[in-house]
């Protein structure tokens, strides 16, 4: 018995991207053992994956403190201090301010270099690239959980058991769609194109003069630009890059399962770059003209869920919460996700698991559904689509209460400090 009291609680993670790596070090850190399941197949290596995205002060500070030293994240990021909604006339290519707050306090990063920094952090013993998870069985005491897993490098199967299983796969989750068969993911109307435009040994070209002059506070300033039905995101990233995102509204791509991001050919960016030529100053289409490889991402959420734990298993992240991005949601939620589970499993430890995961899904469920729904409305306003009781937003025509809704600290449960 002594023996079994000193073994250690464990949990095996299926997903390595934000919400397994923030899991993982969450988990470690109350002296957990984890393993990390993850199918790519090794760790991804400079800047070719991903793009930005916006990290809020709470975020920032659990990130630090897994990091154990807050000058890394810094380092690694620029500041977003200002939140600035403007309009563009698509015929004259006139443009003036909508909204401006000068109080926001996030920061901007790069997918690959939070993952890294993550990642570079944890021991090395608790990654496993190249497994894909397959299946699970939970013991008929529940006790343990069992998983099934494929080593795509030689199609061999492992097995791997452990007290909790963490859904950490992501918004197409497989997991979840075994407790939740019939769960549909809910297309926005628009897909994203976006790019990241890497302008090193080219601070003095005449696009980067040209953006430069038209967007001012690059370097600091999380830019909206509202059309007549579509907007677009610009912000700088660390080490010369532009973070830019266009949304079009269009109906549903078709989609490989297991992917929203849809192959593009040159025809489709020709398409783009002539769309935003129509819509957008052309110091911006400029950049999104030499921005090598843009992407498009067909952007999905899901109605809150009811429910994100069953017996020995739990979501978090994406799998929990699938939402659009427009209120810079997905990566706060996904952290916190973490760290409340983490405090929780703390507080009652794994012989309590059922009451820690009820008290992890009673703190957590209630806010992510609130800012899902409110990001999915947040990107119908921006889109200018249907919202029942409201005209369809006109940047041209805007109302106080428009102006007041564009804004990032109108989220629900935004804060400032915490
Ligand atoms: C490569 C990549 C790049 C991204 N870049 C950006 C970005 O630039 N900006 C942004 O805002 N968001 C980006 N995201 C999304 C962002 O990470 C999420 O929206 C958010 O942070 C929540 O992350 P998540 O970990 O819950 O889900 P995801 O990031 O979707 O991660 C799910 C992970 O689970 C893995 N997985 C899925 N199924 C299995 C399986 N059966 N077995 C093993 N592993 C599995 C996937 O490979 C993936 O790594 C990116 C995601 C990925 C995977
Ligand atoms: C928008 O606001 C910024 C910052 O206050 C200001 O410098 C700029 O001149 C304004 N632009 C227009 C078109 O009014
Ligand atoms: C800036 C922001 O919205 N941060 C929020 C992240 O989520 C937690 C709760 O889930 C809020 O308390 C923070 O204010």
């Amino acid at each position: 018995m002594a023996d079994d009291q000193k073994k250690k609680a464990k949990a095996i993670i299926v997903g390595g991207s934000i919400a397994g790596v923030s899991c993982a070090h969450a988990l470690t850190s109350i002296g957990w053992e984890v393993a990390v399941l993850e199918k790519t197949g090794a760790p991804p290596t400079g800047s070719s994956t991903g793009a930005g995205l916006g990290l809020d002060p709470l975020s920032q500070t659990l990130i630090s403190s897994w990091l154990g030293n807050p000058q890394l994240l810094q380092q690694a990021t620029l500041p977003l201090t200002v939140d600035q909604n403007r309009a563009t006339d698509g015929a004259t290519k006139e443009s003036w301010n909508l909204t401006r707050d000068e109080e926001y306090n996030f920061r901007a990063a790069h997918w690959a270099d939070l993952h890294a920094l993550l990642y570079n952090a944890l021991p090395p013993d608790v990654f496993f690239w190249g497994h894909q998870f397959i299946s699970f069985s939970i013991s008929e005491d529940k006790s343990f959980v069992k998983v099934k897993a494929k080593l795509l490098r030689n199609d061999d199967f492992v097995e791997i058991d452990g007290d909790l299983l963490v859904a950490a796969d992501g918004c197409l989750s497989l997991i979840r769609q075994h407790f939740l068969p019939d769960l549909k993911l809910r297309y926005s109307g628009y897909c994203a194109w976006r790019g990241v435009l890497d302008f090193s040994g080219k601070e003095d070209s005449e696009t980067m003069k040209g953006i430069r002059r038209a967007y001012p506070d690059l370097g600091r300033c999380l830019y909206f630009d509202l059309g007549s039905g579509t907007h677009t995101v610009l912000y700088e990233l660390l080490n010369k890059r532009l973070n830019w995102i266009f949304y079009v509204n269009q109906p549903e791509p078709e989609i490989k399962r297991n992917s929203v991001t849809t192959k593009v050919s040159e025809e489709m960016i020709d398409e783009m770059i002539k769309e935003a030529e129509k819509t957008w100053v052309p110091e911006l289409v400029k950049v999104m003209k030499e921005t090598k490889d843009p992407f498009i991402n067909a952007i999905y959420d899901c109605d809150p869920l009811r429910q994100i734990y069953w017996d020995n298993v739990v979501l978090i992240g994406d799998a929990a919460h699938p939402t659009t991005p427009h209120g810079l949601r997905s990566t706060n939620m996904t952290i916190l996700d973490s760290a409340v589970l983490g405090k929780c499993l703390e507080k009652w430890g794994v012989e309590n698991l059922h009451t820690a995961l009820e008290e992890y899904q009673s703190t957590r469920l209630p806010v992510t559904s609130k800012q899902v729904l409110h990001s999915r409305w947040l990107g119908r306003i921006k889109q200018g689509l249907h919202l029942p009781n409201r005209e369809p937003f006109d940047p041209k025509n805007t109302s106080p209460e428009d102006l007041k809704d564009l804004q990032q600290k109108n989220m629900p449960f935004f804060a400032i400090n915490h």
